[in-house]
């Protein structure tokens, strides 16, 4: 069976890429962007394809040459500042590279099993209704929530349109080895991690006490991997979270236990745009046999041995 990751050289795909090289004949396609190479050293040459999914002759002929059973698209303009920056760019990235894969896909690829979209608890935006359901209200607040929500109504009507087998997964806030915090905007607790490793200052935006459904690196990788099985979720939205909110105050208590010392922190203004509270509704993802493993200390244990004995 042929798998090809689109991102697969950046954190959440290299986990991926890790898990499905067991069983599967992974490809990986990654323009290393954001992604390294060294992510995925495992995966030989013949089997990593650097170029850009916006490359539409590319990609047309790599899916006719090797009809994938699976794909799954991670491939994006990740941040979100540098969507606002530049929309133009974004949008081709995130929604017409995502087009590129659908339409190549219904043209060449009649063997496809499973087309899996990533797309975001963005776009929610900043609702007061928790813990956030697929039927709520979806209120983008930035160019990349309208791309991720684009991308992902693209994939359902390819299956209604088409008969493509597509899921789209909406990432809440995920962590764990190999998320770079090297960027202000990174996780908050790829950061937190990199100050408490460093013994430096980490800085509250806000009062500390906003909640996010942090989700542990191998719980996405069960989500996903149960999902690509199941024909019953061709066609639908899940969200990917935990069910749980924890604030960071609690994290980083949290850190405080595994490292055995504290930091220096402060507080400043919240981000502008900021979401106060979130969590997700995972009842879709359950009803299929998603049962999150990893609870903070679990998750942030194992996060914290990598880091420590990378
Ligand atoms: P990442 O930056 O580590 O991975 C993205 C990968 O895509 C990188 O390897 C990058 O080089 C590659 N890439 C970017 N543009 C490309 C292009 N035009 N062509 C080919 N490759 C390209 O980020 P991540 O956290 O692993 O995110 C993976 C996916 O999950 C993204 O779609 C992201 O929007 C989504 N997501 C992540 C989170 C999270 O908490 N990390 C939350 C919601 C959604
Ligand atoms: C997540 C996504 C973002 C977008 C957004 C939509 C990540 C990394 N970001 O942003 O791409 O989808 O959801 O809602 O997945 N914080 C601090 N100190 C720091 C860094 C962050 O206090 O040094 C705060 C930040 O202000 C926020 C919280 O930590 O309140 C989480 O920040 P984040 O950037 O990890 O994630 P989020 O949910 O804002």
């Amino acid at each position: 069976m042929k798998i090809l990751i689109t991102g697969g050289a950046g954190f959440i795909g290299s986990h991926l890429a890790e898990y499905f090289n067991e069983n599967y004949e992974v490809f990986i396609l990654d323009n290393l962007s954001t992604g390294h190479r060294s992510n995925v050293s495992f995966i030989d040459e013949t089997h990593f394809i650097k170029n850009d999914i916006t490359n539409k002759s590319l990609i047309q002929e790599l899916i006719n040459k090797e009809k994938f059973d699976i794909i799954i698209h991670l491939a994006a303009v990740v941040s979100v500042v540098e969507t606002i920056d530049n929309p133009i760019l974004s949008q081709k990235v995130n929604i017409d590279g995502t087009l590129n894969l659908l339409e190549a896909n219904k043209q060449y690829n009649s063997n496809l099993k499973k087309f899996i979209f990533a797309s975001s608890a963005a776009v929610y935006g900043n609702t007061e209704l928790l813990p956030q359901k697929i039927e709520s209200f979806i209120d983008p607040e930035s160019p990349y929530a309208i791309e991720k929500y684009t991308g992902e109504q693209y994939t359902k009507l390819y299956n209604k349109l088409y008969g493509l087998p597509t899921t789209a997964l909406r990432f809440f806030n995920i962590y764990g080895p190999r998320q770079d915090p090297s960027s202000p905007y990174s996780g908050v607790l790829s950061i937190m991690n990199s100050k408490f490793y460093h013994n430096e200052s980490f800085t509250f935006f806000g009062d500390g006490k906003q909640t996010r459904d942090f989700v542990y690196i191998k719980d996405l990788v069960q989500a996903v991997s149960i999902v690509i099985n199941c024909e019953e979720s061709n066609g639908k939205i899940f969200n990917l979270g935990t069910g749980n909110q924890l604030s960071l105050l609690q994290m980083f208590e949290e850190f405080e236990k595994i490292y055995d010392k504290t930091i220096d922190y402060e507080f400043t203004e919240p981000r502008s745009g900021d979401i106060k509270y979130s969590y997700a509704q995972i009842e879709g993802l359950n009803k299929l046999g998603y049962n999150p493993k990893y609870s903070a200390q679990e998750g942030l244990k194992e996060y914290i041995n990598y880091t420590n004995n990378a």
